[in-house]
């Protein structure tokens, strides 16, 4: 190894030492859409399933220590189920991760949880958000990221202002329930299931409310969650800037909230943002961000497309930390406007998977995680086991 060669790999070794990303427990799933669902035999169905199919992914990649976890798809009995989950944590070696409420499957949210015209709904659903902070507590989890499907369909047939007051309200009380290590992360997405207007539309409107809500409350940004001319990593860029940023969920689209795997349709995309977020890293702002998956794998094998995620995550998080910033401000500065490009896009175009591959056998992981999960056998396994039951299905569509 020449001198450059060696500090390139010191320097992707911290990069990717550094970065760790949690993987969902719905992503393990049957899943489908609101058409139907094809059902994978190794498919995950049980909370033990997903904490064996994530501590899988965790060995062949070593950056997936913690599961994010769906309220009642995963602990259906609420605080009760903490044991179990304790349980599974200490015999898979993955933590439970971030919380995620449930307010979109029962019936009587047909109109709206946390916005919904009745004070009783409200106040159920008020309840639900205040047992995850109690969970999210007893399983040392520090982020709960709420997500709701609220809105309405038609103009003229709800109150767009009161349901604001009613949401602050209830963000008001889950952020006064926090202890002080926890964080309540709050997602926006602009249509589905609501086709009028969503109750937290973006991220002006989700800043607004945790700005509100208190200084434990962030912005969540699900790459899936915006129109498709926007400009994600300016939104990232801002909510560094006015220290909102929490989290991400990532996913890719072709059209809208299609929760694609990562990087399959516009790893440019993933690359800008990261390099906003090494860029302020690098400037010494404070940063704690949650960099979390949130996919519905429909056709690919559920374990092959989180690997695969996992590493197209890193690939990019490494190629947007190699991007020589001091040069590129250099560039900026004095406008010189095709060089910064170059510089910004060369680095894109540079391939790194070698150095990954390299930081992979230091730390004594697969060269090739998904080579190392088609020969391992494990999803044949686990399809010999769970394929001969019938799954029972409980999660997206
Ligand atoms: C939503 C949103 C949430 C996720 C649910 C299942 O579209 O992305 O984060 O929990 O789907
Ligand atoms: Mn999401
Ligand atoms: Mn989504």
């Amino acid at each position: 190894m020449t001198q450059s060669e060696s500090a390139l790999f010191d320097q992707a070794v911290q990069t990717l030492d550094s970065f760790q990303i949690e993987i969902p427990s719905w992503g393990f799933a049957n899943t489908g859409t609101r058409f139907g669902k094809f059902v994978q035999p190794g498919a995950a169905s049980t909370l033990e399933e997903k904490f064996a199919d994530a501590a899988e992914v965790n060995r062949l990649t070593g950056a997936t220590p913690t599961l994010a976890l769906h309220v009642l798809w995963d602990l259906p009995n609420g605080v009760e189920d903490v044991p179990e989950v304790q349980q599974l944590e200490c015999r898979f070696g993955v933590r439970a991760g971030s919380i995620n409420p449930n307010l979109f499957q029962d019936q009587e949210y047909k109109f709206g949880s946390l916005c919904n015209p009745s004070a009783e709904i409200r106040e159920h659903a008020v309840s639900h958000v205040l047992d995850c902070i109690e969970i999210a507590k007893l399983l040392g989890s520090r982020d709960l990221s709420l997500w709701l499907p609220d809105g309405s369909n038609y103009p003229g047939t709800q109150s767009i202002r009161q349901r604001v007051a009613w949401l602050q309200d209830a963000l008001n009380t889950a952020h006064s329930n926090l202890a002080p290590q926890q964080r309540l992360l709050i997602e926006y997405k602009p249509f589905e299931p609501a086709f009028y207007h969503t109750d937290i539309a973006d991220w002006g409107m989700a800043s607004h409310l945790a700005r509100e809500a208190g200084p434990q409350a962030r912005v969540l940004v699900d790459t899936g969650h915006h129109y498709l001319a926007q400009n994600i990593e300016q939104i990232v860029a801002w909510l560094l800037h006015t220290d909102l940023l929490g989290g991400f969920h990532f996913n890719d689209r072709r059209y809208a909230d299609d929760d694609l795997t990562l990087g399959s349709i516009d790893p440019y995309q993933i690359f800008r943002i990261f390099h906003e977020i090494h860029s302020a890293t690098q400037e010494g702002l404070p940063l704690d961000v949650a960099y979390m998956i949130d996919q519905s794998h429909n056709l690919k094998g559920k374990i092959e497309a989180t690997v695969q995620t996992v590493v197209t995550a890193q690939e990019l998080w490494l190629k947007a930390a190699l991007v020589d910033r001091q040069q590129l401000a250099a560039c900026q500065q004095s406008c010189d406007l095709v060089a910064a490009e170059e510089l910004f896009r060369g680095t894109f175009w540079q391939d790194v998977r070698p150095l990954v591959r390299s930081w992979r056998e230091a730390r004594g992981l697969p060269a090739d995680p998904l080579q190392a999960l088609r020969s391992g056998g494990y999803v044949e396994r686990v399809s010999r086991e769970r394929g001969g039951r019938s799954s029972a299905v409980n999660s997206y569509a």
